[in-house]
């Protein structure tokens, strides 16, 4: 178990990702609950991660799947009680698990109390706790659209004004720049780092500063200054993991929010490399092949240059991201092999690794036809782009490749009817190969993606490298191979990964013949490197010069 007393270990920490909507249901309604992920605590024990992400389960109207908060205090009672929340947290750290709580700051539901009475009179306390401009029915502030699609601003009679909203319109964005608000927000912070949470994750935490006169959404002016006053107020007060979700995040900004002397937040998302496989200025829906090498590339930059003035989260797949084995792996004849080599390229590397649930058993991406979606984003893209008279073929296409249901079906326990996730229907169907890809499978077997992640997160815990050494590219213009090394005095590691259904010539380099290897996921072969192969060698300064 870690010793969560100590300054930064969240460092050494793995955190496993669960959306709650999606894991376990114990009662048959089709939707997971909280006592479902008590019931599955051993299992991720055994799997030896120490952090639990959890999506939103407070009370909301689901609008988006509870990122639409409608009382930060509250459990809803889709998800259970405030009590089995409690439960949660004593029985995770019996285990050494801690609990993150996924905080949606940078706006609430429209059925939040505070925008009820916002939405009463312009004299009303909480009416300036949201962004309002003045305007008329048919006269918007500005044509600033919403990512879900529309315009980011709603008309609200009563008051005469319009209210902003980066998301839906159930989702109106609140106004930071009112102090008492923001000590609303720090109160109940507080209050639930007395519940015992070890950690937050900031739901768009980027946004927050947000100037609509201006056009500016993410990394307003005042960001950093909101931050840091967020931080000091609520997060410095214990020992804490945070990680803020920053879509505009690139190194100089990510270097202040994961700053050592701890003045902002751990650590953030950043999306450089899960932006890459789309066409350059369009949306994420507009497909284009990866560009392997801008990839590794990309990745190798940000570990450079974060290695010790800052942190990287490491993750390939969330609620909102397809499938990684589906994306850049190849999730037919190579599903298993190809899960684990994605697995090596991350874990090798420096930083906090999250692994998304299921992605720990290579769970892939699934085809629905268009009623079954769920996603208000899918349903949204849907409408605008046959509306514009897309070929429906093409807008699926981008659906089954990009789609955040892709990620969102139930977890796959095991071979029994849906997956062992519920005695009910599921709210989004199981995906079929349910019956081949399960937990209860890989539990059994020694060789499976699950024993493998089990082995790489353990082997974190081992070599102190992985967590502090150094990084270097090799093979930089390489178009298949991503091969690099990491160093903390005499312990070093090779991580050698050969993208692709190709085998590729390629031999050691010099002064590795004799290193040990950590982990590999098919038995070596002299001068060739078979697809989608992919190991780690250890050794330590005497064995090169051997
Ligand atoms: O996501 C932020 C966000 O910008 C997403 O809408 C993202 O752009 C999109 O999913 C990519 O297609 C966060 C949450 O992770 C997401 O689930 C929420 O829907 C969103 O914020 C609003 O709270």
């Amino acid at each position: 178990m870690l010793d969560k007393t100590k300054k930064d270990w969240w460092k050494s920490a793995v955190v496993y990702q669960i959306y709650p909507r999606s894991f376990q249901d114990t009662t048959g309604t089709g939707v997971g609950d909280i006592p479902g992920i008590v019931r599955r605590l051993d299992y991720l024990q055994t799997l030896g991660v120490d952090v639990i992400w959890l999506s939103p389960v407070f009370a909301s109207p689901q609008v988006d799947n509870g990122y639409d908060i409608s009382d930060y205090r509250d459990i809803d009672p889709l998800f259970g009680t405030l009590e089995d929340m409690r439960t949660l947290i004593r029985e995770g750290k019996r285990r050494g698990i801690g609990i993150m709580m996924d905080l949606v700051l940078n706006h609430t539901s429209d059925q939040h109390r505070w925008f009820q009475q916002a939405c009463q009179s312009r004299k009303n306390p909480y009416h300036d706790y949201y962004v309002w401009r003045d305007g008329t029915p048919d006269c918007l502030p500005n044509d600033m659209q919403a990512v879900f699609g529309g315009p980011a601003w709603e008309w609200v009679p009563q008051v005469q004004q319009y209210y902003f909203h980066q998301f839906a319109p159930q989702q109106p964005d609140l106004n930071w720049e009112n102090p008492t608000l923001r000590r609303e927000i720090y109160d109940m912070i507080l209050w639930w780092m007395d519940q015992g949470v070890e950690g937050f994750r900031l739901d768009v935490i980027d946004q927050i500063a947000k100037e609509p006169d201006k056009k500016i959404t993410n990394n307003g002016p005042r960001l950093h200054e909101f931050l840091r006053e967020l931080s000091a107020e609520t997060f410095q007060k214990g020992c804490l993991v945070t990680v803020g979700e920053a879509w505009g995040a690139d190194i100089p900004r990510a270097k202040l929010y994961s700053a050592p002397d701890g003045s902002e937040l751990s650590m953030v998302f950043q999306f450089e490399q899960m932006c890459l496989d789309q066409q350059p200025g369009k949306e994420k829906w507009d497909l284009a092949p990866l560009p392997f090498v801008k990839m590794k590339q990309s990745f190798a930059r940000w570990q450079r240059e974060l290695h010790g003035c800052g942190w990287n989260s490491l993750f390939l797949d969330n609620h909102d991201l397809p499938r990684i084995v589906s994306r850049w792996g190849n999730d037919g004849q190579y599903r298993a092999r190809s899960a684990k080599l994605l697995a090596t390229m991350l874990h090798g590397m420096q930083g906090t690794p999250y692994i998304y649930q299921g992605e720990e058993l290579g769970m892939t991406n699934i085809q629905l036809p268009i009623e079954q979606y769920r996603d208000v984003e899918i349903q949204n893209f849907y409408r605008k782009r046959m509306a514009e008279g897309y070929p429906e073929a093409e807008v699926l296409r981008s659906i089954y490749a990009k789609g955040r249901d892709n990620a969102r079906t139930p977890m796959q326990w095991d071979d029994t009817p849906n997956a062992g996730f519920t005695a009910g229907t599921p709210w989004l169907p199981v995906n079929p190969n349910y019956t081949t890809v399960n937990a209860g499978a890989e539990l059994a077997d020694p060789d499976s993606v699950f024993a493998y992640y089990q082995k790489l997160i353990a082997l974190r815990k081992q070599y102190p490298v992985f967590v502090d050494g150094d990084f270097t590219l090799l093979e930089e213009e390489h178009p298949h191979l991503f091969v690099y090394e990491r160093a903390l005095g005499a312990e070093q590691l090779l991580v050698v990964c050969n993208f692709g259904d190709e085998a590729t010539p390629w031999t050691l380099p010099a002064g590795w013949e004799n290193a040990d290897t950590l982990i590999e996921n098919l038995p070596a072969q002299p001068g060739t490197l078979q697809p989608w192969e992919a190991r780690i060698l250890l050794r330590r300064d005497a064995d090169a010069r051997s």
